[in-house]
Formats: C-alpha cells, structure tokens, sequence
C-alpha cells in the first residue's frame, strides 16, 4: 500500500521540511502535521504495515531509524537519539520494537 494513497502529499512534504534538522523530530507533531491522526484505526493498520518493511508485524529499531522514508523517498534518517526516543515514547510493553497496537496508541494517544 502506497503511502500516497493514505496521505497528502502536500502534508508529507510540510511534515518533512518541519522536522527537516538533524534532533528536531517531534513524532506527535509529525502524525498531526502528515495526516495521520486523521485517519481510521483501519488506515494506521496499513501505515504501519508499510512502515515495517520486512513485515515480521514489528516495526523495530532499525525500521525506525528509516521511517521518514517510509513516507517520502527523500525523508531523512532519523538521529540514533530520535530513533531511541521515538521507540521509548511508543514501546509500552518494553520489547524493544513497536506493535501496531502500541503504534495506534501512539498516533491517537
Ligand atoms: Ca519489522
């Protein structure tokens, strides 16, 4: 499933260029500014689908450190410091990974 047909692109685009600078990732800020607190508990199921790219129905560590480029070809990596931050603000269980129930939460929390 093409992120493109979940989300604007338009707001792919500003979501981006917001968090654009090495540090500044704001993952609450970015599900409002991408559109994906909009969406249905069905439609984050498929963004989290395509963002956990070997599809074991995790998105780990190092998925997360390339999850702009799930939503943009040119979306930067994230800092090993967003990356850990990101993780702990989301893995409530402490597996180390997120799950998509941990990932809902997450997006409408
Ligand atoms: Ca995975």
């Amino acid at each position: 499933m093409a992120m493109k047909n979940l989300l604007k692109e338009d707001d792919i685009k500003k979501a981006l260029d917001q968090f654009k600078a090495a540090d500044s990732f704001d993952h609450k800020k970015f599900f409002d500014v991408v559109g994906l607190k909009a969406l249905s508990a069905e439609n984050v199921k498929l963004v989290f689908q395509a963002l956990d790219v070997d599809a074991s129905g995790f998105i780990e560590e190092e998925e997360l450190k390339f999850v702009l480029k799930g939503f943009s070809a040119d979306g930067r990596d994230l800092t090993d410091m967003e990356t850990k931050a990101f993780l702990a603000a989301a893995d409530k269980d402490g597996d180390g990974k997120i799950g998509i129930d941990e990932f809902e939460a997450l997006v409408h929390e």
